[in-house]
């Protein structure tokens, strides 16, 4: 794994090429320790997750599950690790070239933001190895593209293109095929020059439109404003407009 600091943006680039990226347990325990250490540092405001030209990442090690029983499944966890980047506050931009496969496609769609090459194919082919997604896919595919469109997906195995992705709601943003870092870096630099503050606050306020009913939801969002709004960043943002000025946000 590869790990470049470009302040106030960090690039986590999947580098396991061979094997298209294939998630094995110890790539995520590494992709998991970088996301989480470059959580806890102030002076990164936004994570760009990419893997290489080729592919985002082909999906979990299938030698390590085939050669792995179910209780040691069970027992190491691994599954967990897709949880745990659900847990960062700083936001993530998925930067999709290639194939984006199963456990791949399921840790794209942990991230906040999914921008797509051209060349990028989404899918959950779990059931061509008489399996089923394990680490989210059901449950984040359904949410992002709706029963009809997940159920055709994941019941035959077929893949999406990436223009496809982005009319079902699973991409946002898709661009030629030499610009898929370049335009997910601009993204991240664009979030990271807001106020950490508003944009983590508003994060997890997206993120519990997943988890919540409509008028919990609604309650936190309410909650989140008036937070917001207690920040320093938020009277720099008003004032700054008001003086018909650029605002300049401390974090605070
Ligand atoms: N795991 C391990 N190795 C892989 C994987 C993978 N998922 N995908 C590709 N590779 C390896 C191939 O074995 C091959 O290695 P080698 O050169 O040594 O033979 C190399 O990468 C290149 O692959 P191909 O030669 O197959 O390349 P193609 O361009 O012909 O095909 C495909 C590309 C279509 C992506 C094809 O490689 C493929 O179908 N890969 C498997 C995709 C898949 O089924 N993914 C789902 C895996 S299961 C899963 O993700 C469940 C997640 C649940 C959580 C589990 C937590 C532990």
């Amino acid at each position: 794994m590869k790990v470049e600091r470009d302040e106030p943006v960090a690039i986590v680039l999947l580098n396991r090429p061979k094997q298209l990226n294939a998630l094995s347990g110890a790539l995520m325990d590494e992709l998991v320790a970088a996301l989480h250490e470059l959580d806890d540092d102030d002076r990164i405001r936004c994570v760009v997750l990419g893997g290489d030209e080729r592919a985002f990442a082909a999906g979990a090690d299938v030698g390590e599950l085939a050669s792995a029983t179910p209780i040691e499944l069970y027992g190491n966890r691994r599954i967990d690790q897709w949880d745990a980047i659900r847990t960062l506050r700083t936001p993530l931009v998925a930067a999709v070239s290639g194939y984006c496969l199963g456990g791949g496609c399921e840790l794209a769609m942990t991230c906040d933001i999914v921008v797509a090459s051209e060349t990028a194919r989404f899918g959950q082919p779990e059931i061509n190895l008489g399996l089923m997604p394990g680490a989210g896919g059901t449950q984040r595919l359904t949410r992002a593209i709706g029963k009809a469109a997940a159920m055709d997906v994941i019941l035959t195995g077929r893949t999406l293109s990436a223009d496809e992705a982005r009319d079902a709601g699973l991409v946002s943003r898709v661009v030629a095929k030499e610009a898929w870092l370049d335009e997910a870096k601009r993204v991240a630099r664009e979030i990271a020059a807001k106020s950490p503050v508003a944009v983590r606050l508003a994060k997890e306020a997206v993120d519990k439109a997943f988890e919540a009913p409509l008028q919990v939801g609604v309650e936190f969002e309410r909650r989140a404003f008036y937070l917001a709004r207690a920040s320093d960043d938020s009277t720099e943002g008003l004032t700054a407009f008001l003086e018909k000025r650029k605002p300049q946000f401390g974090g605070r």
